[in-house]
């Protein structure tokens, strides 16, 4: 059991002080991620170092901006249990206490993972190796019982490439597929409150991996395996950007009855078109009412694991940046992380035709955001009868009585940057005209 639980169990009433604190601060103005997400009903974590908490403005940005941590390497396998049966949780706790007496909530990052693993463990026979996993997970969320409100039980089993097979790991390759199944349901005796959750990369949209992910999930919950979320690490460059289909590829999951999180956020890039591959990462989360939370993989770009990149929302200087200001946006938030000014929403929409055949013609119109991040638009296109549109995507029109008007409002793309751009298209029928569409004023908020 975690030695500081007696105090912890002081602190309870504390801990719903600053809550209720918390909820009237949300009443008044959403100005931090932690406190706009709260508004969406979500949770804004970030992965969270032991060794940098005592860098007063780490902490002081942690404490202010997050209500969810996650230890980035202190639960690890290799931190936790370095010999066998001899565990240490003494960074762990302290990222726990951090955030517990923040009243932030903490995510387990990961009990079963063929990375930073101890050497022992892959020498160890099948029969002693299951004993070793099921130990582990039992002793790790023991310590931490009650206080971690979802685990990454098995984290990346899958492989990369279009094959969907099991990655090789000690655990895979002694035990087989089953040694998933059996993981999750150690961890649901271990710890019966803490969702158990699956955690991968490259899952982000539909593809020959996350199909496989998706299958598991689909069996565990038609034969009753505990699992309760899937989490999408979502690391994201411009090698791997924001697949096109992610809110569609998070709501697949939802619909299995699993909740989904986002696990790792980070997005390599600056200025506005990071800033508006985040609002659209937090749109889609937002659009998926089982997209429980989101957490960033880092709090500064200084301690990135890919800092090259600057992936993060603070610079190393812990000013926020476009990124900030548009997660913020997309949560509803205030806009209070500096830049972005007071200035009224608006935006533009220009027209052009994009593909043309024999009877049809593809239409894309370009919104742009004016000189103030926005949190949604809308406009029309209005077709000439009898053109009739058969096809549209990365918006959700309506139409008019007639047919011919469309309005047109966003789908996952609705959060752009100030000055930032999204498009949404459309495919017409000609029935014999060749007239353009027209493309009526944009709106924002
Ligand atoms: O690789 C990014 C993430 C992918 N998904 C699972 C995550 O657990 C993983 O996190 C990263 C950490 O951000 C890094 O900080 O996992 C890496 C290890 O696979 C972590 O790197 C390790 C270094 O490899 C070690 O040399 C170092 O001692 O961080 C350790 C602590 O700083």
């Amino acid at each position: 059991m975690h030695l500081t639980s007696l105090l912890r169990a002081a602190t309870a009433g504390l801990l719903a002080a600053t809550a209720l604190t918390a909820a009237a601060h949300t009443a008044e103005a959403a100005d931090t991620l932690g406190s706009a997400a709260a508004g969406k009903g979500r949770y804004f974590g970030a992965a969270v170092s032991a060794s940098h908490l005592g860098e007063s403005a780490y902490a002081a940005t942690l404490d202010r901006e997050f209500t969810s941590a996650t230890p980035e390497n202190e639960m690890k396998w290799d931190a936790t249990e370095p010999a066998r049966d001899s565990f240490t949780f003494t960074s762990a706790d302290q990222v726990v206490d951090h955030a517990r007496g923040q009243g932030m909530s903490v995510r387990g990052h990961t009990l079963v993972w063929h990375s930073q693993l101890p050497s022992w463990v892959g020498s160890l026979a099948a029969a002693d190796l299951r004993t070793a996993m099921n130990n582990h997970i039992t002793q790790v969320m023991t310590h931490y019982k009650g206080e971690i409100h979802s685990w990454d039980v098995v984290n990346e089993a899958f492989q990369d490439g279009g094959s969907g097979a099991r990655r090789s790991s000690p655990f895979q390759d002694k035990l087989g597929d089953g040694f998933i199944e059996e993981a999750f349901r150690t961890a649901r005796a271990a710890d019966p409150a803490a969702k158990l959750c699956y955690n991968d990369y490259n899952t982000d949209g539909a593809n020959a991996k996350s199909n496989a992910v998706y299958a598991m999930v689909k069996d565990f919950k038609a034969r009753g395996v505990p699992i309760d979320c899937v989490g999408f690490q979502s690391h994201f460059n411009s090698a791997s950007p924001v697949p096109s289909d992610y809110q569609a590829n998070l709501q697949r999951f939802a619909d299995l009855g699993v909740d989904v999180q986002i696990t790792e956020l980070d997005i390599e890039g600056s200025g506005t078109a990071q800033a508006t591959a985040y609002g659209n990462v937090v749109g889609a989360c937002l659009a998926v009412s089982r997209c429980t939370g989101i957490t960033v993989w880092g709090v500064t770009d200084k301690y990135s694991w890919r800092s090259g990149g600057t992936p993060l929302l603070f610079d190393a200087n812990y000013a926020a940046k476009p990124a900030y200001d548009a997660v913020l946006t997309a949560l509803g938030g205030s806009g209070g992380g500096g830049g972005g000014g007071g200035g009224t929403a608006a935006c533009t929409a220009t027209y052009a035709t994009s593909a043309q055949w024999n009877d049809g013609y593809n239409g894309q119109v370009t919104i742009t955001a004016g000189t103030t991040a926005i949190s949604t638009w809308t406009t029309t296109v209005t077709l000439t009868s009898p053109q009739k549109v058969t096809a549209t995507w990365n918006s959700t029109p309506t139409w008019d009585t007639t047919g011919n008007v469309m309005t047109v409002r966003p789908s996952w793309n609705g959060s752009l940057a100030a000055g930032a751009s999204t498009t949404f298209g459309f495919t017409v029928a000609k029935n014999g005209s060749a007239a353009v569409p027209a493309v009526g004023a944009c709106t924002a908020s």
